[in-house]
């Protein structure tokens, strides 16, 4: 073994190579008293305390809970600028929806990633993933969204690629060229749409800059059916379909999600019983994302009713500078538990193997057996319910990104 972690006092991970659903999802393996083995960055042992196990580097985590690293599957990284100054919009009052039709929301953030810097995205990039491993996430989504032409794109995925090969977070790239008209197209949709198909995705497609293809389907931004064209040329040309869906107001976005066969629904506050019986009947994976509810002021997904319906339920950050300003994976799980009434278990489900699912990376990470990535948090928690308890506080003890310690504390 390259390292051994020993005296974990928890383990906690779900199981197996797919999303949980159902029952599945609270069904995760504790083990009391356990060790990791890594071995060339990979899980060589994970079960109960073995002495004939040996490592030249050997890791005490003092009867400490060990989780799988956290997946962050919904965020939207690099932008330039923030945007606290709709703060004061927002609380008079203002919907989000209404600032973007003013300029304002993210055709502001257009503006300003349009104008930085490749240097300066890439330094605020690194900065925001360092923030998010100490927080304890391993691997994450990034969307495109903020160029809305071409060039401006492509600079976003080749900034996201830059940052995955730059520091030790998994980043998986999604285009989201439809996240908004651009001003140079208002009141020409169509004209948008077919700039798109016929230039964007085949850009990016021939620089193999992107994974999914994701849509903001939404009153005002995309319809059911601008999205569902740009969704099946993007599958394609190879690009799985993800959507924004029902978010603000409940247009039918996670029925055509499914009809699409999309790997992921995200939001979903919306979505009526029509629309979760079709998640689950097409195994569409329902991206959950409470801190937006929370920020934004809105009511929360109907996370309960997903899982008992048979929803693979994932929960994620959206982090962004309009929606959801927090990066924190941990604000989003202790919302999750309080908000949506998930358990303790169903969330460490939802933001490990469920996250990593809806990304295409349950093979690889979201729990802790052998032959995945060794990649874990070591908390400052002796069982799962504390981490949920003591909300506010980053309880991250250690990080372990493919078999490397890190943020030793
Ligand atoms: O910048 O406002 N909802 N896209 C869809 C966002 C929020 C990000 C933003
Ligand atoms: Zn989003």
């Amino acid at each position: 073994m390259d390292l051994l972690l020993k005296n974990i006092g928890l383990l906690a991970t779900p199981v197996g190579s797919a999303a949980r659903k159902g029952a599945g999802q609270r069904d995760i393996l504790l083990i009391q008293d356990a060790m990791v083995g890594v071995k060339d960055g990979e899980i060589a042992y994970a079960g109960p305390t073995d002495e004939s196990l040996k490592s030249a580097d050997v890791f005490d985590c003092g009867g400490r809970l060990v989780t799988p690293g956290l997946v962050d599957a919904h965020t939207h990284l690099v932008f330039g600028g923030w945007r606290q100054k709709e703060l004061a919009l927002k609380l008079d009052g203002v919907p989000y929806l209404d600032i973007l039709k003013a300029g304002g929301g993210i055709l502001s953030t257009v503006e300003h990633t349009r104008a930085a810097s490749e240097a300066e995205l890439v330094a605020k990039g690194k900065a925001l993933l360092s923030e998010m491993l100490s927080l304890g996430v391993t691997t994450c989504e990034a969307k495109s969204g903020y160029g809305l032409n071409t060039q401006c794109e492509l600079k976003q995925l080749r900034i996201i690629r830059s940052l995955d090969k730059a520091q030790p977070v998994d980043i998986v790239p999604t285009f989201m060229g439809a996240h908004a008209f651009p001003k140079e197209y208002a009141g020409n949709r169509n004209g948008y749409v077919e700039h798109l198909l016929t230039e964007m995705l085949p850009a990016v497609v021939g620089e193999g800059l992107a994974e999914f293809c994701d849509v903001f389907c939404e009153t005002a931004v995309f319809t059911l059916d601008e999205s569902r064209r740009i969704l099946l040329e993007a599958a394609k040309l190879g690009l799985s379909p993800k959507v924004h869906a029902d978010e603000i107001d409940p247009i039918g976005g996670a029925e055509m999600a499914a009809d699409v066969n999309a790997v992921s629904a995200e939001h979903l506050i919306q979505t009526s019983d029509g629309g979760i019986r079709a998640l689950a009947d097409k195994d569409v994976v329902a991206v959950l994302l409470p801190a937006t509810s929370f920020y934004l002021d809105k009511p929360f997904a109907r996370a309960r009713d997903m899982v008992d319906a048979g929803v693979a339920v994932a929960v994620a950050t959206d982090f962004n500078p309009g929606s959801s300003p927090s990066l924190n994976m941990q604000l989003a799980m202790n919302l999750a538990c309080m908000k949506y009434k998930l358990t303790p278990a169903e969330t460490l489900t939802a933001v490990t193997l469920n996250g990593a699912a809806a990304i295409r990376r349950a093979g690889s990470c979201g729990s802790l057996e052998v032959g995945k990535q060794a990649d874990l948090v070591v908390w400052d928690a002796e069982d799962l319910e504390y981490i949920f308890y003591r909300y506010g506080s980053n309880l991250v003890h250690t990080v372990v990104k493919k078999g490397d310690k890190i943020c030793l504390s």
